[in-house]
């Protein structure tokens, strides 16, 4: 099965929003594989963004990331690499449709609260970066009522 990695960045933790975006991927039916509350360091937050590395923001996301705790997590499901960036919105809130954790809870594209993987390829490398133990592994009981 699909998986995701979703992280909720430093704004996204201080302004109390954890619940509501957790909330939003259970409640479409997504099954919540690991989850850490952690702050990371530079050099860390820098290979995250590694791709964005000569963009004129770089600094200053790296700066926003490594300014107070993350919550890192995978998420997994049919489609949720896209379905997850549906329901995250698009990277600049002013153009986040409502309804979307962006659209709903962002104004700047430098405190966009929260970040998902762009494809399968880049879930798979995100969750190896942020996750080197192995996650819990569980099935949910809920997945035949999920899927047909
Ligand atoms: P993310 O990686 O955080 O999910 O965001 P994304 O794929 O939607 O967007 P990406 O282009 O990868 O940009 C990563 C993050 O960099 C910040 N950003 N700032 N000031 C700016 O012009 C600017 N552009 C991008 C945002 O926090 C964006 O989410």
């Amino acid at each position: 099965m699909e998986q995701t990695f979703i992280m909720i960045k430093p704004d996204g933790v201080q302004r109390g929003l954890v619940g509501e975006i957790i909330s939003r991927f259970e409640k479409k039916g997504f099954h919540l594989k690991g989850l850490k509350l952690i702050n990371v360091e530079r050099s860390f937050a820098e290979k995250h963004y590694a791709d964005l590395s000569a963009k004129p923001f770089f600094n200053g996301l790296v700066e926003y990331i490594i300014s107070g705790p993350v919550v890192a997590m995978i998420w997994e499901g049919k489609n949720v690499v896209t379905t997850g960036r549906k329901i995250i919105g698009a990277t600049n809130p002013a153009d986040s449709a409502p309804g979307t954790i962006r659209g709903d809870f962002a104004i700047d594209i430098g405190r966009n609260v929260i970040h998902g993987s762009d494809s399968v390829e880049s879930a798979r490398k995100e969750i190896a970066l942020w996750f080197p133990e192995c996650p819990v592994n569980w099935l949910s009981s809920l997945r035949p009522w999920i899927y047909e």
